[in-house]
Parts: C-alpha cells; sequence; structure tokens
C-alpha cells in the first residue's frame, strides 16, 4: 500500500461509527490473550537460543514453541523512544519522545498518542503493565506528573518510572496505580513477574481476553544478581559472573509466568512475545555487530525477537526477514481485528503473514532516527541497510534534552550516505554505495521521504530550558 493509500484508509477509519466498534461477548472468546515480554538493554547475544554462552531454557523454550526471528529491531538504540515505539507503531520521534527521558524534562508519551494497550482495552481486553515504565516521569522536581500507565491504557500497574532504585535488589521506588509501595524485599525481575502473575490468576476462568505487558529492569545498570546464580559461575570475572547471573535471574521469571500461564490452561490461547528495548551497554551482548547501545549500527538496534502462538505458529520456525517494534501494533490490530489507530501514521506493517509463513510486503522500509546518534538516520529494505548523517552532528549522548537540541533535530539535513549489504557484511564496514548507485538512490529517496514527514509531525516539546 502506498503512503497516500494508507493515510487515505486510515482516514476512512476515523469516520463516525468506524472507531473501536463494539464487541461483543461471543467475539470476545475467541481473542487471543497477549503478553509482552521486554528486558533492558539485553543484547541480541545474550539468550543461548540466540547463541550465547548464558543458559536461558526458559526463553529459549519459547522460540522451541514458537518463531525467532534473526533480523528483528527494536524502534530507537534506548529505552524511552523504542518503548514509544513499541506502544504506538509509530517511528518515536513522531511521537515526540526524541531521547530517553532524562530527570526533570517535559518530555513524555503524550496522552494522544494511541497505544496498543488502549486498543485492545477498547476492544474488551483487560490490561495491565507490569516493570520497567521509562515513557514519562512521576517524580519530577517541579512536582509535575506525566501520564501514568493508566493514561496510556493499562487497568492495572506495578512499575518504576525508570531504573529500579538504588539496584535491581530491594528496590525502594515502584509503584502500584499511582501509590508509593515503599521498599521492597527481592529482585526487581522476581517482583514484576510475581505481581504479573498475581494479576493473571484473576484472569482465570474469565470470558475477557487479557494483554499482560511485563517491562523488566534487568540487564540495565545498576545490576545485582542473587548469590546462588552468581556462585555458579565462579570461573569467570566477578563482573561478568554478575551479568551472566542477571540474565539467568531474568530467565527464571519468564519461567515463572509462563507456568503460571500453563497451570492456569491459558497457554494454548495466548501470544506471548519476548525481546529487549535496545542493544546492549555490554559490548560483548552485541557479538559481531557494529557498536552497541545508543548507536543506529546494528548493535544498538538489532535485538531477540520470539513469538510463541500455539496451533498458529508453527513451532521451531525461524524467520528472516526483517522486522520490529513498530510491526507490533498493525500487527495485534490485524490479529484482533482492530482499526489502525484513526488519524495516525502508522511506520510499521503486520507481520501476521511472517507468523503464518505467508507471502508478506512492507509497506514501508523499517526506518530509525536518533538525532544523538552517528548514524543518525537509517533504512533497511531487504538486505541493504542505508546511513545518513548531517553535515555535524556532534551531540553529547549524556546531554538532557534543551531547546537547543529540539531546534537542531528538527532543522538538521541529512547527507553523507553510506550503503550497506547486511547479509555480507554484518559488522557494517564496507560502504557500497559508490558500486551500487541504484540501490543507493532508492533507499535515499525512501529514507528522505519518511524523515521529512517524521520531522514535520513530531511536536515541539513546552518548557524545554534553553541553556
Ligand atoms: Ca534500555
Amino acid at each position: 500500500m502506498s503512503l497516500t493509500n494508507k493515510i487515505t484508509a486510515i482516514s476512512l477509519l476515523s469516520l463516525p461509527g468506524l472507531i473501536f466498534p463494539s464487541c461483543s461477548k461471543e467475539n470476545e472468546k475467541n481473542l487471543p490473550n497477549i503478553v509482552i515480554l521486554m528486558t533492558d538493554d539485553m543484547g541480541y547475544f545474550d539468550l543461548s537460543c540466540y547463541g550465547s554462552e548464558i543458559q536461558t531454557p526458559n526463553i529459549d523454550g519459547l522460540a522451541e514453541q514458537g518463531m525467532k526471528f534473526t533480523d528483528f529491531y527494536c524502534a530507537a538504540p534506548n529505552c524511552s523512544p523504542s518503548r514509544a515505539g513499541l506502544l504506538t507503531g509509530r517511528t518515536p520521534s513522531r511521537t515526540g519522545v526524541y531521547d530517553y527521558i532524562p530527570p526533570n524534562t517535559p518530555m513524555h508519551l503524550p496522552e494522544d498518542e494511541i497505544t496498543i494497550a488502549e486498543l485492545l482495552k477498547n476492544k474488551g481486553y483487560s490490561t495491565c503493565h507490569v516493570g520497567k515504565w521509562h515513557l514519562s516521569e512521576w517524580t519530577r522536581e517541579d512536582g509535575m506528573t506525566d501520564p501514568t500507565p493508566d493514561k496510556q491504557g493499562f487497568d492495572y500497574w506495578f512499575a518504576v518510572d525508570n531504573n529500579s532504585s538504588p539496584s535491581h535488589m530491594d528496590p525502594v521506588n515502584f509503584q502500584r496505580m499511582g501509590e508509593k509501595v515503599g521498599p521492597l524485599k527481592g529482585y526487581s525481575c522476581q517482583l514484576v513477574a510475581e505481581e504479573g502473575i498475581k494479576w493473571l490468576k484473576k484472569m482465570e476462568g474469565k470470558e475477557q481476553p487479557f494483554f499482560l505487558n511485563v517491562w523488566f529492569n534487568e540487564p540495565h545498570h545498576k545490576l545485582a544478581s542473587p548469590p546462588e546464580l552468581i556462585a555458579k559461575h565462579s570461573d569467570l570475572e566477578p563482573k561478568e559472573a554478575l551479568y551472566y547471573a542477571n540474565i539467568e535471574n531474568v530467565d527464571l521469571a519468564v519461567g515463572k509466568i509462563l507456568n503460571v500461564l500453563e497451570e492456569l490452561q491459558l497457554s494454548d490461547n495466548t501470544i506471548v512475545m519476548f525481546t529487549s528495548d535496545n542493544g546492549p551497554w555490554r559490548r560483548t551482548s552485541a557479538g559481531h555487530f557494529r557498536a552497541k547501545k545508543s548507536s543506529l549500527y546494528e548493535g544498538g538496534i538489532r535485538a531477540p525477537g520470539i513469538f510463541k502462538w500455539p496451533g498458529k505458529i508453527t513451532a521451531g520456525s525461524v524467520n528472516n526477514e526483517p522486522a520490529g517494534f513498530i510491526d507490533i501494533l498493525p500487527t495485534i490490530c490485524e490479529i484482533t481485528e482492530i482499526p489502525l489507530p484513526p488519524g495516525k501514521h502508522i511506520d510499521g506493517t503486520s507481520i501476521l503473514p511472517l507468523l503464518n509463513e505467508e507471502e508478506f510486503v512492507r509497506d514501508q522500509s523499517l526506518f530509525w532516527f536518533f538525532y544523538k546518534s552517528s548514524p543518525t538516520a537509517v533504512i533497511r529494505k531487504g538486505d541493504y541497510i542505508l546511513t545518513a548523517d548531517p553535515v555535524e552532528n556532534y551531540r553529547s549522548k549524556s546531554h538532557p534534552i534543551d531547546q537547543t537540541d529540539l531546534d537542531y533535530l528538527k532543522s538538521l539535513k541529512l547527507v553523507k550516505f553510506q550503503l550497506f549489504n547486511i547479509k555480507e557484511d554484518v559488522g557494517q564496514d564496507r560502504d557500497i554505495s559508490e558500486l551500487m548507485p541504484g540501490k543507493l538512490e532508492e533507499l535515499k529517496t525512501e529514507m528522505l521521504s519518511v524523515h521529512k514527514s517524521m520531522i514535520s509531525e513530531g511536536p515541539m516539546l513546552e518548557g524545554l530550558i534553553s541553556d
């Protein structure tokens, strides 16, 4: 579908009566439950099913029973924009989440963005978010509170607005439905899993379908792992043992949730997705990919992508098509027969045909933009990746977004194009743009078109400091 046709189709959906058609009880019974499991800063090579030494049998089990994507992508190379892209199906900068949300910033996922949770809730689903949020801040020094998960479609939530503090162990900053819960005992991933399980148990015997969104804090800094798991790796450097144990602890938490789905006999009608929000800070976890977290090279955005749906997705299947976070909303919409959000440009395409092992044509190539990264923009079509940078592009990664950043990112022009064949050159170190001028032009034309549309849509942020 062309961009124009797609926008027309979306406009048609916005006609009165076509928005969020009501859902009959009969229809609800047939709708699959949806569980999204996501880690924070975990690398592509941190799971045994993706070639790691770290043993992750529960997550591997999802791949054994479902489909593993080899070329799956986050929406951005760091937390907040990637999460915005996942929940909205939109390139994050369209939503105004241009970077991770630092303390005391007005930047957040606006309430008028339409999330997967809102769409499913309107369809009759019960919805729950547990774990890290990082799409708004609730503890600003100016007393302002940006939209909590209930404002984005979640009936129930237990979360931290950013990282668990002081570390993954005994966190003190979780909130439940807007109320501070105070100091907790245990590890963040286990506490998050247990809260999700308590909520799941309330779903037992109900005809209403559910959406459980589990966003673990691990293995983002600051790490803490159970001593008994660390002790298994006494042959490793202490930092490595801590990391291995951290991933294994998440795997155990995933296992607990999957076991409860089995016990409650919910597994057969539940789609489970597993991924990580962006590339790893630990370089080794990015393997042979170039760069790591914060970069738009593969090391910053390539992630594990696993989908399990018993009876629908072939067990043990592997898919090599490029796909990613922004495809999740349109995929869920197609599965649940929910119209795409009216009036919003959706950058992703439903990958239901890929899950069904059918022919798949993407509406718009996968595209990334991050103003603090070099490259600053990337597009992938088939095996080809085009990267681009502005003339001057230095912006400190740790600098909180201010008005000069916004002026810069809104006005920058993409130049310095480089073309890579990712199948033949996984490390992205051979620019083949001069060898393939036709391919360069094809990808450049599409990149500039998507970039222009995105930049014109991305909101100016009210209240940024201007130093
Ligand atoms: Ca992250």
